[in-house]
């Protein structure tokens, strides 16, 4: 067998393992792989390398492909800024559970710790913000590590792993012949429950009087198949069901049982159906501060199953009755098979329902028109009339922007919601767009954005151009960073400070100066035929709507409030439980 470079086992470990795109930008101590790169592209190979104008980039459009389409992102970077850039993807792809592997250059191995020309301590900087990572002294072992790195970054609950490659090793030559299975030595994740705690759960789900389903981005990991399993589940136990903002899409919006979010800016009947409940079925969830609010506070009544694939995740913030370490997807098809097993009647949760029905009729999202100005939620539901019917995948920035679409945009199914949740980094969302676009070619794929978020990693519009990837971005243009003055109004007694978003660019202009098609969209006449207009170009197209300044998001539960100490849109109601409810619990 002849002997490779360190680079051309690392093309070809990729080529074996399935990887089609590569994130990635080029630098001196990642030569030698773009010249691989090169080479393999030049035979007519199948791995694409997308050119991002910024790391940072790479690692949210690598998040974006592998959220749309359940296969690991794949990032490429030099050295010292290169991995530096990337640090704020990865730490993001950490939070929010997203499989992804990112390939550092290193300078030369005789060079570590001499503060050589673009040298960081990259394994040493990404040790607490990547699921694992790895620097490889020897090209032997070269080939191994990057199949260990894919099977750790997609198994159990999946993350970041970050491989560092010192440039001579990259040169230097070994063998390489595609590993078998990879069967880590101590890494085993538990994939299948215990099924003495699945009975459990089942018989605690059928006794029930006020269960809840309280499901997270852990059911869109675990496949589309699990989504489905959590609807049959849904039906037979005639439970209601609520999302996290990660989870969103898992049960579809339009489904009978659904409550909509729950959490800070969760609907009315979300956040008080958890508060009442006495059963809480956690899938795929991990009890984060903006779900649970006030901890003392949090589902007094409750008992608390919680299904993860993260034995660590469990009982981490919120002690709970009964854990179960599983696939939620497998956990989900056990259960369901439980279920019907023992020919439980479907549960009478008549009264529960009735109780859930009068925090319906709050109608918490609703929300009051301005004249001829556009309310920012009223442009969420434009944009979702005139799309839906396409199935369209939506990222996000970050901000009030980001909680309209998870309110008002309706998503039934999986994968079609793409969101920065834990980390919450503005400028996700525009190359989260276009790794979406890459992995879903002939999807609509629209980055909801605000104005100033979208300036974070607004060099993009270059990439999409490209690449010829008709995304679409739609700001909801308030010139305020909304979210900040939104916490400085209700918490700072409205001391904006620096919170304007001064010296805007001309938007329209700016597109058209990447070669987007620019529209502006300046009042209720205009949404419409903008949003249409938006929609007849198949090339990328930037939209700047204006939408009224000063708007609020509601429903919020302020910072480490209790669910009952909601805020409304209309201050007339508030959470506190009524005479009813506290007769039930
Ligand atoms: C401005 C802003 C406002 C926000 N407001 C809200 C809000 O109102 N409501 C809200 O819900 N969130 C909100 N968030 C998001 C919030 O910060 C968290 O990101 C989110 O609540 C976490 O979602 P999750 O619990 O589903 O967990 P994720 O981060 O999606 O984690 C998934 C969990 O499932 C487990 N898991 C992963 N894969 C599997 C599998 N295959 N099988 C079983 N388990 C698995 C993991 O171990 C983990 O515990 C907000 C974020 C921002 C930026
Ligand atoms: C990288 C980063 N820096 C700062 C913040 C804090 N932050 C959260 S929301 C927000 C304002 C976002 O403004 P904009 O994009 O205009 O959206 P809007 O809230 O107006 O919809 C800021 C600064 C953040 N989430 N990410």
């Amino acid at each position: 067998m002849t002997e490779k470079s360190g680079a051309d086992i690392l093309i070809e470990a990729l080529g074996d393992l399935g990887v089609e795109v590569v994130f990635g930008y080029p630098g001196g101590a990642v030569l030698p792989i773009y010249d691989a790169l090169f080479r393999h592209n030049a035979a007519g190979g199948r791995i694409k390398h997308i050119l991002v104008r910024h790391e940072q980039a790479a690692t949210h459009a690598a998040e974006g492909y592998a959220r749309s389409t359940g296969k690991p992102g794949v990032v490429l970077v030099t050295s010292g800024p290169g991995a530096t850039n990337a640090v704020t993807g990865i730490t993001d792809a950490l939070m929010d559970s997203i499989p992804m592997v990112v390939i550092t250059g290193q300078v030369p191995t005789t060079l570590i710790g001499t503060d050589a020309f673009q040298e960081a301590d990259t394994v040493g900087i990404t040790r607490h913000c990547t699921k694992h990572n790895y620097l490889v002294k020897d090209p032997a072992k070269l080939g191994n590590t990057i199949h260990e790195a894919f099977h750790i970054a997609t198994s159990g609950r999946p993350g970041p792993v970050v491989i560092d490659i010192p440039k001579d090793v990259q040169v230097a030559t070994a063998r390489y012949t595609k590993p078998g299975p990879i069967r880590h030595k101590t890494y085993r994740p538990q994939v299948k429950a215990d099924q003495s705690a699945i009975e459990q759960a089942v018989d605690m789900l059928a006794a029930a009087e006020r269960p809840i389903l309280y499901t997270g981005g852990g059911i869109i990991n675990a496949g589309p198949a699990a989504s489905q399993l959590l609807c049959e589940l849904a039906r037979i136990t005639g439970a209601p069901v609520t999302s996290t903002l990660m989870g969103l899409g898992a049960y579809p919006a339009s489904g009978p049982q659904w409550l909509g979010m729950l959490g800070m800016h969760g609907t009315y009947e979300a956040n008080l159906a958890m508060n009442k409940a006495d059963l809480i079925v956690c899938l795929g969830a991990r009890f984060d501060d903006r779900v649970t609010g006030r901890l003392d506070a949090f589902s007094p009544y409750s008992r608390k199953i919680h299904v993860d694939i993260d034995r660590s995740s469990i009982n981490k913030n919120v002690r709970v009755d009964l854990p179960i370490v599983a696939d939620v997807g497998h956990a989900l098809e056990d259960m369901v098979r439980v279920f019907k097993a023992r020919r439980h009647p479907k549960p009478d949760l008549a009264e529960w329902w009735r109780m859930i029905a009068g925090w319906r009729a709050v109608k918490s999202l609703d929300f009051a028109e301005t004249g001829s100005e556009i309310m920012p939620q009223r442009a969420i539901r434009a944009l979702w009339e005139a799309t839906h019917k396409r199935s369209p995948i939506i990222t996000t920035e970050v901000g009030q922007h980001q909680m309209w679409a998870a309110q008002h945009f309706g998503f039934e199914g999986p994968n079609k919601w793409l969101t920065s949740g834990g980390l919450g980094t503005m400028g996700y969302g525009l190359p989260a767009a276009i790794g979406a676009q890459l992995g879903n070619p002939k999807a609509l794929v629209i980055d909801i954005a605000g104005e100033a978020s979208i300036q974070m990693n607004i060099q993009e519009l270059a990439t999409a151009m490209q690449y010829r990837l008709p995304v679409k971005i739609f700001i909801l243009n308030n010139e305020y960073m909304g979210m900040v003055r939104q916490w400085q109004e209700l918490t700072y007694s409205s001391r904006y400070a620096e919170s304007y978003s001064d010296t805007l660019p001309d938007f329209v202009k700016l597109a058209e100066a990447y070669g987007w098609k620019g529209i502006r969209i300046e009042g209720n006449d205009q949404l419409d035929d903008g949003i249409a207009a938006m929609l007849d170009h198949d090339g990328p197209v930037l939209v700047d709507c204006r939408v009224a300044k000063l708007t609020n998001c509601f429903p919020m539960i302020p910072s480490g409030a209790a669910h009952t100490d909601m805020l409304l849109a209309s201050s007339e109601v508030s959470g506190e439980m009524d005479d009813e409810a506290k007769a039930l619990v």
